[in-house]
């Protein structure tokens, strides 16, 4: 950064990435367009903390890779001609084959405004409910649960609850990777109190098992089981809180007598969930036991067939014991996308239409038909994104605009998914990043701003509302999403109900609709902002976090709702679900005998197209990878490091092999992070199977039937290059971003007539001066190396092999860092090894420092270091962010 500090700005806003929602400080450099990132002391939702991916912010900000300009059918447009395209191609499918034939795909990472404006555009003005959004991945069965059990699709509790609570529990979530920041404060409170108790409850043995107390692997999909069993044990007279059921609540007695039928004895619940007897009576007994109990829970209840029985499952326990709405307890939906609450205010699922009305009462589509002054409001429910696509496919939906998401990756049977764009008539993709799967679908490509451009509001899991501030001035011809949506809106005809100029102006607007015809006092509707209803300029540029509802009786927000015992039902009581469990739809058989599980990693987020851009994010796990347990690599001869296809009735995939018991047998685990544009057989997303929960339309991600075998390719190698190069060759192909290097890992089904030229070809055609090849090949092994040297500096290696036995990455990569080879360095290069006296640190643990994990091992065995402080003391390995110390831990 250059030095001059009168030419740097400070900013307040929030993380892009996770619904913990943490509040940044940003030292802005306009001119040298960079900035420095830390952890805003004061934001309620960190305190000054960040992740990894939170501080690695500042390295994803470059324009390379950006989209900066409209693109029509291939070529650069003005945004005139593309917004006229848009408006008119949309005019003209309505007017042929009716609303319903066009559809927004939107998304939990837009934020508050956005999405206001895209969905008032589709429901309130086009008239129809397609408008979906990647939520429905992600938080639609907490939604429908919630809205089962309370009427309203509230979080009740607060992220403060974590140091007040004596239990939590965490379901279904890989809290220290996913949402690390609260992992840490939860960490911490149980540093602070002992006596705090943390159950994990997950198939995997995660790095979140590292604060727990007792982990429960129980088999994929058998939740609503064991929280029936809880029910049911519950049951019993004195460990119910009966007053509480009695005045709040309704529906006890059929949901108990359910929770009978399917559990019987705990040894019966046991066996179902495969668990151990005792584990299982230790945590019923904890759960009865302790007062202040927390439900922590994510993608292992949401992404299933039974998403929504196993939120009211969790629910239902909370009730019985009337453990809600106080501090320290209660059921607690961790939201997934930094705006995945937001995007439920507005009304962004095709079931909702806006501030937590939807289309279930006709009073409500009136009323946000009159306050938005339209006469074409739609009157009932659009497609959810499994269908919307299945829709598209058939020939239903002629025209889609897709924004801030990555269907042809993220959605279950993507292959299907990429098929129905390709034959879509006219699909319109609005990304701030130029080259993704979805992109290169897309007739139309509309230049959103990015995180560091934008401005508007988001809203964290705990219902706290914080303000996005833009960084920098606006990228090339990138315009914000509300903006874009808003000019086709005035084009297609809705000039007098899109005028806005601002986002401040839509915010006051959204918080007006929250707070129309909703008596707080009688409280019809639980999201109620309507004290922004006037809010100024200046007091929206000053904004500071706030909890909802904020109006007349909560004018500084409300930390837990539900206090009061009441709820949004029309009794006003809280309801009990009865759950009558079910297994996962699609089951292991002969064929494909294994359960495909995925999920998250610590440093990427989905579809890499923003963690990707900073090199520290991708060392973590530089490639696609698939968790197998011991027996299962046994059974179906695979070895460590090998690579394997995994195949599935829908679509099929190849990853390294990665041999653990921490995974159960059984089953496979495959990140959800790598696309097309990065690995060529890495996309999971065409192995998912596209089941969804009949209430919630959420997808079944974590359980699809496959089969595993090796995959025996005739050559393997990798190329480091200084220079991004363009391989298409290779069958596997993945492509990584280094510290000033670009990392391929490939293997090949055909050999090439000759390495050399193959080598030359495509590491560096071009002659240069002083351009050096060292060379070292092998024929009758299939033994080629290569180092390509201009001025003494290293440009570029590549090592070839028959099999996997080909010398670890991270010496070779750190050559990259130097101006000029060492002697040394130059002679040991084709062997692979550093010369002696040199360290090879391993893998890399800690992202912020660069350390790797040997010499992590290295130093814990020379120094003696017992504790992660020791190791972070003489290592700085996970001093600043803290998102690796699972993995120190697991060194020790
Ligand atoms: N680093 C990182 N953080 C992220 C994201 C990211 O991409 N990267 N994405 C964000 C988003 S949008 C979301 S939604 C969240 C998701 O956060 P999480 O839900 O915590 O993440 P996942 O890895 O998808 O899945 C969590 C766990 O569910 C387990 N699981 C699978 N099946 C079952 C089951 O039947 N029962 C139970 N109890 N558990 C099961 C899996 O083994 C897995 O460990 O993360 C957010 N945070
Ligand atoms: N198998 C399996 N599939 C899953 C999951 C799983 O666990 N397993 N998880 C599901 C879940 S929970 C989620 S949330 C989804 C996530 O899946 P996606 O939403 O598809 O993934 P992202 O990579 O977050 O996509 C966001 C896109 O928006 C772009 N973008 C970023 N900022 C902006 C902006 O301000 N404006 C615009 N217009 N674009 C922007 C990014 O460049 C990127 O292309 O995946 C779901 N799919
Ligand atoms: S926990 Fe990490 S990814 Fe999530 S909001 Fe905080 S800094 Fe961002
Ligand atoms: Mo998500």
């Amino acid at each position: 950064m250059a030095d001059n500090t009168a030419a740097f700005k400070s900013v307040q806003t929030t993380c892009p990435y996770c619904g913990v929602g943490c509040g940044i400080n940003a030292l802005v450099d306009e001119q040298t367009h960079q900035v420095e990132i830390t952890g805003n002391p004061s934001h309620p939702a960190n305190f000054g903390r960040l992740c990894s991916k939170g501080s690695a912010l500042g390295e994803t900000v470059e324009l390379k890779g950006r989209l900066l300009q409209p693109r029509v059918y291939g070529r650069e447009a003005s945004w005139g001609e593309a917004l006229d395209l848009v408006a008119d191609s949309l005019i003209s499918t309505i007017e042929k084959y009716g609303p319903d034939a066009v559809a927004i795909y939107g998304s939990g990472q837009l934020l508050t405004e956005d999405y206001y404006v895209a969905n008032k555009l589709m429901k309130g003005f086009i008239g129809s409910g397609n408008m979906d959004t990647n939520s429905r991945l992600c938080m639609s069965s907490s939604v429908a649960g919630h809205k089962r059990a309370f009427g309203s699709d509230t979080v009740p509790g607060c992220y403060e609850d974590f140091e007040q609570a004596e239990l939590i529990i965490l379901i279904g979530s890989n809290t220290a990777w996913c949402h690390p920041v609260s992992f840490q404060r939860i960490r911490a409170a149980k540093e602070a109190n002992p006596q705090l108790k943390i159950v994990v409850i997950d198939p995997r043995r995660t790095v979140t098992c590292d604060i727990a107390d007792l982990h429960l692997p129980l088999a994929i999909g058998s939740d609503t089981i064991l929280f029936n069993g809880l029910l049911h044990y519950l049951g019993r007279k004195d460990l119910q809180n009966q007053a509480y059921i009695e005045k709040y609540t309704e529906g006890f007695s059929t949901a108990l007598e359910a929770a009978a039928i399917s559990s019987g004895t705990i040894e019966g619940v046991a066996a179902q969930c495969r668990l151990n007897v005792n584990d299982l009576q230790r945590f019923y007994h904890w759960f009865a036991r302790h007062e202040k109990v927390m439900s922590l829970y994510s993608q292992g209840v949401n992404q299933s067939s039974s998403g929504t029985d196993k939120v009211n499952a969790i629910i239902n326990c909370h009730l019985v014991t009337g453990r809600i709405g106080k501090p320290g307890m209660g059921p607690f939906s961790l939201t997934g996308q930094p705006n995945a609450m937001g995007g439920r205010e507005v009304g962004g699922l095709s079931n909702q239409l806006a501030a937590h009305m939807d289309f279930a009462r006709n009073d409500d589509i009136e009323r946000v038909g009159r306050f938005w002054g339209s006469k074409t409001i739609a009157r009932k429910p659009g497609y959810p994104a499994v269908e919307l696509f299945d829709a598209i496919h058939d020939g239903k939906v002629k025209a889609v605009w897709i924004m801030g998401t990555n269907p042809a990756v993220s959605l279950p049977n993507a292959d299907k998914v990429k098929q129905a764009l390709q034959h879509c008539d006219f699909v319109v993709v609005s990304d701030c990043i130029a080259n993704t799967d979805t992109t290169a679908l897309a007739h139309v490509l509309l230049p959103a701003q990015g995180w560091s451009e934008k401005d508007g509001t988001v809203t964290n899991s705990e219902r706290c509302i914080s303000r996005q501030r833009a960084l920098f001035s606006p990228a090339g011809g990138a315009k914000p999403d509300w903006w874009i949506i808003t000019q086709v809106a005035r084009r297609m005809g809705y000039e007098q109900a899109f005028h806005y100029k601002n986002t401040a102006e839509i915010f006051r607007e959204h918080a007006a609709l929250s707070g129309f015809e909703n008596n707080a006092e009688q409280g019809l509707r639980d999201f109620d902002i309507s004290a922004f209803a006037d809010i100024s300029q200046q007091e929206y540029d000053n904004f500071q976090p706030i909890q909802w509802p904020v109006n007349r009786t909560h004018p500084q927000g409300r930390a837990r709702i539900f206090d009061d015992g009441k709820f949004y039902t029309a009794t006003g009581k809280a309801r009990f679900i009865a759950i009558e469990p079910r297994l996962p739809v699609n089951l292991p058989d002969k064929v494909y005998p294994l359960v495909l599980n995925t999920g998250r990693l610590r440093d990427q987020w989905h579809t890499m197209t923003r963690t990707a851009i900073a090199a520290k994010l991708n060392q973590h796990k530089p490639e696609p990878f698939v968790e197998v347990h011991p027996t299962d690599a046994r059974r179906h001869e695979l070895l460590p490091n090998t690579l394997a296809t995994i195949e599935s009735r829908w679509g099929s995939m190849v990853a390294r092999v990665q041999i653990t018991d921490s995974q159960q047998q059984g089953s496979l685990f495959v990140p959800m992070h790598w696309t097309g544009q990065l690995a060529s057989r890495g996309r999971m997303g065409a192995l998912v199977n596209p089941v969804v929960d009949p209430v919630s339309k959420q997808p079944e991600c974590k359980h699809t039937p496959v089969r595993i075998e090796a995959y025996q390719p005739v050559w393997h190698g990798f190329i480091l290059s200084r220079r991004e190069l363009n391989i298409t060759e290779p069958e596997y192909l993945v492509k990584i971003k280094g510290e000033q290097f670009y990392r391929y890992e490939l293997a090949g089904e055909t050999l090439p007539e000759n390495w050399q030229d193959w080598a030359r070809k495509n590491l560096w055609n071009t002659p240069v001066e002083n351009s050096q090849w060292q060379e070292y090949q092998d024929s009758g092994i299939n033994n080629y190396r290569a180092a390509h040297i201009v001025d003494n500096r290293l440009e570029s290696l590549i090592f070839i092999g028959g099999d996997i036995n080909l010398p670890e990455r991270s010496w070779l990569t750190s050559l990259f860092a130097h101006a000029e080879l060492e002697k040394d360095d130059r002679k040991s290069l084709l062997t692979g090894l550093p010369p002696l006296g040199v360290p090879d640190i391993g893998p890399v643990v800690c992202a912020c420092f660069n350390v790797g994990e040997k010499t992590i091992q290295t130093a814990i065995r020379e120094k003696n270091l017992r504790t992660p402080q020791q190791v972070g003391q003489y290592l700085k390995a996970g001093t600043n962010c803290g998102s690796c110390v699972p993995e120190i831990k697991a060194l020790l």
